[in-house]
Parts: structure tokens; C-alpha cells; sequence
């Protein structure tokens, strides 16, 4: 846990970017560290609740819950929906990223990893299925540029965007916790890989190229909190 908060811009109250927050190495090793997870939890496309509509992102998790989201609905549960098997282990380079900026003093439970393809977005959302939403979400990103929307606890509130580039950090916590947002579209840079050592661990995962996302939630409220 860090008793300073993290160095960055504040987009927003609670809404902390730290561009470039993982450099070459740990993004290379997060990337090596994710493609071993991904060979165990493969990613697969999930669906809308009820109306049964794909998304544009696959999804996989790590850690003992998962984000999942079918017909029946929005969840958290602690095994893959297609393998069955257990989540595997949330990278450690990842959970270093918590200890650093989420100030918060338990563990992330889940950490939803999102792969966006070329032309993959992700509509205008709140994340409001944890229980501990005195957690921050971190994101981190890996990849190419995504032009990342965000607005404010209404969804009619009006929006800004930022673009997250490959290895920003970006805090979704406090005022801005339950904030709407969202991923309008993957800017258009040749290559959409990343660039350097984290390209060739994602490549059999985005083999035409793209972005990897992680958010890390604290799902359940810590026994002591
Ligand atoms: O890909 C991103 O930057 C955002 C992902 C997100 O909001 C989510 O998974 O809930
Ligand atoms: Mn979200």
C-alpha cells in the first residue's frame, strides 16, 4: 500500500492517469505474465444480459473472481464460464501496480482482462457490481492507443476523453468511482501491437494486433475494513 497518492494527472476527482506508468520491462514482463494466464483461461466473447448480443471485446480474468457477463447476467464467479476451471493467479507485476496506487489495504479479487481488437469498443458503463466500492478500479493498459471515454455519475453528464496509451495506469476511485465511461475506439497507429517485448507474448491472443486492458477490483469488503 502506498501512503502517497500516486503521481498523476487528475482527470477528474478520483480519477487519477499516470501515463507511462509501466515502462519497457514491465510491460514485457506483464505480457509474458498474461500470456501464460490467457493459455490457461483462454478468452472468449461474452454476451449482452437477456438479449444474448456478443461484445466486441473478448474477456478473460485472473484472480479468485472473474468479471462474466451472459443472458443471465452481470457476475463475478471464481471459474472460467466455458472451461470450468479456476481463474489463474493475478500477475504479479499487475498486483505491484495495485500495492503502488490503489491505496486501499487488502488485495484486488478479480482482474478483468479485455482484449480489443481493431474495430472493438466498449459502450458507456459504470462498474457497480463489487461490493467494496471504497476500492479503486485500476486499469492498466497494454498496446495499442485507446481513446477512453469517461463522464460523470449521471450517464447524461457530459464526457471528456483521454487516450490511454501502452503502459498508463489510470485510478477509478473515490468521487470518481462510479463514474460512467467507456472506450469509443482504438485510435488507428500502425502497428496496433504493442511495440518492443510485450509484442510477441500477446500475439497469439491479438494476432491481428491491438489493445490489452486489465481492471483490478477488490470485489468483497475486507473482513477488518
Ligand atoms: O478498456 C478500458 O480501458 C476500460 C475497460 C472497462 O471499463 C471495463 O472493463 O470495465
Ligand atoms: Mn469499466
Amino acid at each position: 500500500m502506498s501512503p502517497t497518492p500516486p503521481a498523476g494527472i487528475v482527470l477528474a476527482p478520483g480519477l487519477i492517469h499516470v501515463p507511462g506508468y509501466l515502462d519497457g520491462p514491465a510491460r514485457a514482463r506483464l505480457a509474458a505474465e498474461l500470456a501464460a494466464a490467457l493459455a490457461l483461461a483462454p478468452p472468449y466473447t461474452p454476451r449482452m444480459p437477456r438479449t444474448g448480443t456478443p461484445f466486441s471485446v473478448r474477456m478473460s480474468n485472473c484472480g479468485p473472481l472473474g468479471w462474466v457477463s451472459d443472458r443471465a447476467g452481470y457476475r463475478y464467479q471464481p471459474r472460467h464460464p466455458e472451461t470450468g476451471a479456476p481463474w489463474p493467479a493475478i500477475p504479479a507485476t499487475a498486483l505491484a501496480a495495485w500495492d503502488a496506487l490503489a491505496d486501499y489495504p487488502a488485495p484486488p479479487e478479480a482482474c478483468l482482462v479485455n482484449l480489443y481488437g481493431a474495430t472493438a469498443r466498449m459502450g458507456l458503463h459504470q462498474d457497480r457490481d463489487e461490493d467494496a466500492l471504497d476500492a479503486p478500479v485500476l486499469s492498466l493498459s497494454l498496446g495499442a492507443t485507446a481513446l477512453f471515454r469517461y463522464g460523470g455519475l449521471s450517464r447524461s453528464d457530459p464526457t471528456r476523453s483521454v487516450r490511454l496509451r501502452t503502459g498508463d495506469a489510470l485510478v477509478i476511485g473515490g468521487a470518481a468511482r462510479l463514474i460512467h465511461h467507456g472506450v469509443d475506439r482504438l485510435v488507428p497507429e500502425a502497428p496496433l501491437l504493442p511495440q518492443g517485448a510485450d509484442r510477441p507474448a500477446l500475439m497469439p491472443f491479438l494476432p491481428e494486433g491491438g489493445r490489452c486492458n486489465l481492471t483490478l477490483r477488490r470485489v468483497t469488503r475486507p473482513p477488518d475494513a
